[in-house]
């Protein structure tokens, strides 16, 4: 037991390569300034946890890389290394959340800890991270985002994701690349689950535009309006057919709780759905809550992506293996890998659109700690004590 105190935090930044461009309402991408997490302990073991940021706020607000940098170096591990002197070995999840409870916001950084130290008891454990999370789903149906920036090539991301046998397709949107978007793939593949994102691209004066999206028979429209915003994506349910979900405006249990309580007033839930990323709502422990209240309340879920890599996204099928949790994910790049260069030493390979978790241990992957080196900069390491009793 006294073994398995954590003995040093480290903060890295690394630099990944798209192989293809990622384009969205607020903006394109190629290469990723992405933060990593890495925990050791006394007992030999090293954890690592991926943090999803993207280069800039345009997306939503700290979940970019310079804001997630600075939360962890400023607060989160000096609170983590405080706590453990102060009160003896972190050795769970719960105690480490309360560890950094005190900071508001930074979710995305404190699910970069966490992430770290789930890999830690994991393989402390022998255990799989879906077998840790009380999954039983080992096939997971795979789907895929779709963010070009013409129809054309939407159209040719949307054939190369199909030909790879994802049955899911998600196509980003925003005004005046919208409807003919949806009719253009809905044309093209009259069966396949299609959804679409806006990235809070619409408001109060243009959002029905998006009515027209109805016959199109859309499993769900993500976050059309502002980012912050859960009310009026709640009003504007009772005016459109398709579902809406919710990405960026929750962050906890209990904006989910509050979306819920929204949509049951307007007797909307099945109209509700909700895009459980798990750095956005502060790690895996309050996603698999999210997961199984919104479940218990008839309310769809899924697991969103931000680009993570092999590792990442390892960490996402795990938990998608949570009966709870109905619609495919954004498990996959429509365009084969997302990076040119990949942290692990196998790629993921998902099968005719379903990806099958296996007994590995942790994610089930393995570091490839060489290229993860080449790729980063190590910026900030704490060394961790405490006062034995
Ligand atoms: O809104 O879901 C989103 C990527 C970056 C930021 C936001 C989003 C996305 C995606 C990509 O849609 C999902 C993925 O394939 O990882
Ligand atoms: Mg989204």
């Amino acid at each position: 037991m006294s073994n398995q105190q954590m003995t040093s935090i480290a903060v890295y930044n690394l630099t990944l390569e798209l192989r293809v461009p990622f384009t969205t309402s607020f903006g394109t991408y190629k290469t990723m300034a992405r933060p990593f997490v890495v925990v050791e302990t006394a007992d030999g073991l090293r954890g690592l946890g991926e943090i999803p940021t993207l280069n800039n706020p345009a997306y939503k607000a700290e979940a970019d890389t310079p804001s997630v940098l600075t939360s962890l170096k400023e607060f989160i591990v000096p609170s983590v290394a405080r706590y453990q002197a102060d009160n003896g070995p972190i050795l769970d999840i719960a105690t480490l959340q309360k560890s950094y409870a005190w900071i508001k916001g930074a979710v995305f950084a404190k699910s970069g800890v966490e992430s770290a130290l789930w890999d830690i008891l994991a393989q402390r454990a022998g255990q799989p991270l879906w077998q840790m999370w009380g999954g039983t789903r080992k096939k997971i149906p795979v789907g895929v985002s779709i963010g070009g920036k013409t129809i054309d090539q939407v159209l040719a991301l949307a054939e190369n994701a199909v030909g790879l046998g994802y049955g899911r397709l998600k196509v980003k949107i925003w005004p005046g690349f919208d409807v003919q978007v949806a009719e253009a793939l809905r044309t093209k593949y009259p069966d396949i689950l299609l959804q679409v994102d806006a990235n809070s691209a619409y408001d109060l004066s243009n959002w029905e535009m998006l009515k027209p999206l109805d016959q199109f028979h859309l499993l769900l429209i993500e976050q059309p309006l502002y980012d912050d915003d859960i009310v009026l994506h709640s009003q504007i349910t009772s005016q459109i057919k398709t579902p809406i979900c919710l990405d960026e405006s929750i962050h906890s249990l209990r904006d989910a709780q509050t979306a819920m309580t929204l949509w049951r007033q307007i007797g909307a839930l099945d109209r509700l759905i909700i895009n459980i990323k798990p750095a956005r709502v502060s790690g895996f422990a309050e996603s698999i809550e999210i997961a199984q209240a919104c479940h218990a309340n008839g309310v769809r879920t899924w697991v969103g992506g931000m680009l993570e890599t092999s590792w990442g996204k390892a960490f996402n099928l795990n938990f998608n293996a949570l009966t709870a949790i109905e619609l495919p994910g954004d498990h996959f790049s429509p365009s084969g890998a997302y990076f040119e260069e990949d942290i692990v030493t196998e790629p993921l390979v998902a099968n005719r659109g379903v990806y099958t978790l296996g007994d590995g241990v942790s994610a089930g992957l393995t570091v490839d700690w060489d290229v993860f080196e080449r790729l980063g900069t190590r910026l900030h390491t704490e060394t961790l004590s405490y006062r034995s009793s």
